[in-house]
């Protein structure tokens, strides 16, 4: 698509059954909201939608034990997220919520017409059923026996002790969460959307971008892990996927419909919906038309998501909006992978988060220090991991001795020498540049560099790599410091004023233009600046593109004369106190047994650890062996060669979630024939006390084929 006329740009809806917490944030918040505060920078019509997820058994297992209501859950949720949120300063167009009744006909609709169209097929099939409660049981309030693990509390559709998939049938001694009680399998009927029947246009549309024969998007702009993760679910066949539920909570089929009492749409068919109801309520407020965002041609369709949910925007959800008709695919889904903490997975229930209420207790004020540094790991490409330490070190390191310490220094530099004002100054006066190691340059030439780099910054966050576009931000502010430094206006003032005021001139217009690009990422600071500058607030309009103009072609952002407002600090240093208090704090409220390490083995010698050939690669393919739980058939590329490797770690990970894995083989091992398939080579993996494996990497975008010792 060439240059959208407007975009629709989504998070994904966060279940109410819980609080906000930074892996939600890392996930589909920040990148989204960096985004379309670019977008708006840059003049671009755009509306920001979200709102909470309150539907499904996620919202009525959680209810059940705080023993409330699903409703009064979702109301104690949906406002705390919508606070959190908003405090971070995600700015959604609208946050809607898909309790409302909007959304209710908004999703009945969408079933109705595709009922209508004969787009459903119904089956019967056999589910547990409660008889003590009277319900059919939802894979979530059946609890049995692991038949893999032993586990005894595994549930219907996976087993959270060794990781696997289950369905309930599998489960041994099942019971209902609900009564206890063990419960039966009764016929009951659902209607089913025939994916199967989609599989070849969704197939050519994900890997070519075409619809029929219109181009769409390139494939190319997808992020690798998206398309290989849709791959992989098209490689093995889309099956009919049930979308109702007998459930007593959610949105009702339309119960016209013969069969439709006590039955709900399944929460992943109106969650997407949720989308478009959110678009209504916003455009009947502000007195828009919901219809051009998401039927013209020319809007661009944007969805930001954590991995766990690219199978339902990218297949289920298009194929949905196609068979409706007259609605635009999206043009992108920029998923992001999981933001680890402190070495393990970001989990609610196992109280193992950083809350963001909790957060903004203990460190008010700092909304964009916790931005900052979930950006600078945002896991865009692979898992990254959010550390406490590595918090501290990027606010202290970064935020306060570059990016504050540069911008206090001019402010209180310009006040000292020229009481507020900006200096006018001799264009023909050279400075000590940075760009050629403190050669002489001249303003004009200093400032196309700050294009250049801004230009670049650009190109970044178009591309969603937002942890480039953060590196890009921060070279600005490091080259203004350098400017400071190798001209020194503190040692020259008295004896040469007249360099001195090219000096800081130059580099007001530095924190001018840092002022409007930092505002994607740190949009409290952006405003701070913008007051210490002594300009007019924030419009949020064009004002990127102003800014990309006036240096394209040599105008100053700040005109001698104009009067700025007062120096202030923007970050101060976080303490190794008030750190060790937050690790101390979730080591508190842990609720994961402690896991003894196993006994060492006996020792070898080097000579023994020597023979081992160890080698890094990454993972390019990976599928299911067929009838093996534990198998994972693997294609490993070494650089100079590719190798089939055969490794047992199914019930740790998915196929479609480990391509782009950089992994370690033991390359000299001798090949092994397992089901059939010549393995040579194995994988290295860490295994936790639960059995869990979890791949032992080199660190992130190394290359491939190197020794490892
Ligand atoms: N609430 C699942 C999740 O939070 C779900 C997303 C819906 S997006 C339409 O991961
Ligand atoms: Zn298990």
């Amino acid at each position: 698509m060439q240059q959208p006329k407007r975009y629709t740009v989504t998070s994904a809806l966060p279940y109410a059954n819980g609080p906000l917490h930074i892996g939600h944030l890392a996930g589909a918040y920040l990148s989204a909201d960096a985004y379309v505060r670019f977008l708006r920078l840059s003049g671009k019509d755009v509306v920001y939608i979200c709102g909470s997820d309150e539907n499904g058994a996620a919202i009525t297992i959680r209810a059940m034990k705080e023993g409330i209501t699903p409703q009064q859950l979702v109301d104690r949720y949906h406002k705390m997220i919508e606070d959190a949120m908003q405090d971070m300063g995600i700015s959604f167009d609208f946050y809607h919520r898909t309790s409302d009744p909007l959304h209710h006909e908004t999703s009945q609709d969408f079933f109705q017409v595709l009922y209508d169209k004969g787009d459903f097929e119904e089956i019967e099939t056999e589910q547990y059923f409660d008889e003590q409660a009277q319900l059919f049981l939802a894979d979530r309030y059946i609890q049995g026996t692991c038949p893999k693990c032993g586990y005894e509390e595994a549930y219907g559709d996976q087993c959270e002790k060794c990781g696997s998939t289950l369905s309930p049938a599998e489960l041994i001694n099942p019971k209902s969460t609900l009564s206890g009680a063990a419960p039966v399998l009764r016929k009951t009927k659902h209607w089913y959307l025939p994916l199967d029947k989609h599989e070849e246009w969704l197939k050519k549309w994900i890997t070519t971008g075409k619809l029929d024969s219109t181009k769409l998007h390139d494939p190319k702009d997808w992020k690798k892990h998206v398309i290989g993760q849709c791959k992989s679910w098209l490689d093995s066949g889309l099956q009919p996927r049930a979308i109702t539920r007998d459930l007593d909570w959610g949105v009702d089929v339309p119960q016209h419909i013969e069969g439709a009492k006590g039955k709900k749409l399944y929460v992943w068919l109106d969650a997407p919906i949720g989308y478009i109801s959110s678009t209504k309520a916003w455009a009947k407020e502000s007195g828009k038309q919901w219809e051009e965002y998401w039927k013209d041609p020319e809007s661009c369709l944007l969805h930001f998501i954590g991995k766990d949910n690219i199978v339902f925007h990218c297949l289920i959800f298009p194929a949905i909006l196609k068979a409706y008709g007259g609605f635009v695919l999206p043009a992108n889904v920029p998923a992001n992978q999981f933001m680890n903490l402190e070495g393990r997975k970001v989990s609610t229930s196992k109280g193992w988060a950083v809350w963001i209420h909790e957060y903004l207790k203990d460190f008010p004020e700092r909304q964009d220090e916790l931005r900052y540094y979930c950006y600078k790991i945002m896991p865009e490409q692979r898992d990254s991991e959010f550390t406490w330490k590595g918090f501290q070190e990027a606010n202290n390191n970064e935020l306060v001795n570059n990016l504050g310490n540069f911008i206090n220094r001019v402010l209180v530099l310009s006040s000292k020498y020229y009481g507020g004002l900006v200096p006018a100054f001799d264009e023909s006066i050279s400075i000590n540049s940075p760009q050629e190691s403190g050669m002489p340059s001249w303003h004009d030439s200093e400032l196309l560099d700050l294009f250049d780099r801004l230009h670049e910054f650009r190109q970044n966050i178009k591309a969603f790599d937002f942890r480039s576009a953060l590196t890009t931000l921060m070279e600005v502010s490091s080259v203004g410091n350098q400017i400071l430094a190798l001209n020194e206006p503190w040692k020259k003032q008295k004896e040469d004023p007249d360099t001195v005021k090219v000096v800081m001139n130059l580099c007001l217009q530095y924190v001018g233009a840092l002022a409007i690009s930092c505002r994607p990422f740190l949009p409290f600071t952006s405003t701070k600046i913008r007051t210490m500058l002594g300009q007019d607030p924030f419009t949020d309009q064009d004002e990127f593109v102003e800014l990309m103009n006036n240096l394209s072609e040599g105008n100053h952002l700040l005109a001698p004369g104009h009067k700025l407002g007062k120096a202030d600090h923007l970050f101060t240093r976080i303490g190794d106190e008030e750190i060790q208090a937050q690790i101390d704090k979730l080591h508190a409220t842990d609720q994961t047994q402690e896991v003894e390490s196993a006994e060492v083995k006996q020792e070898i010698t080097y000579q023994d650890f020597e023979k081992l050939d160890l080698r890094t690669g990454v993972i390019l393919e990976a599928r299911k062996v067929p009838k093996a739980d534990k198998l994972l058939e693997l294609v490993i590329d070494l650089g100079e060669e590719k190798r089939t490797v055969v490794s047992g770690i199914a019930q740790s990970y998915k196929a479609e979630d480990i391509v782009g894995q950089e992994i370690v083989l033991v390359a000299n091992l001798a090949p092994r024939k397992i089901r059939g398939v010549k393995s040579q080579g194995m994988i290295l993996m860490a295994e936790n006390g639960n059995g869990k494996l979890g791949f032992v990497s080199p660190p992130v975008g190394w290359g491939k084929g190197d020794k490892v010792r």
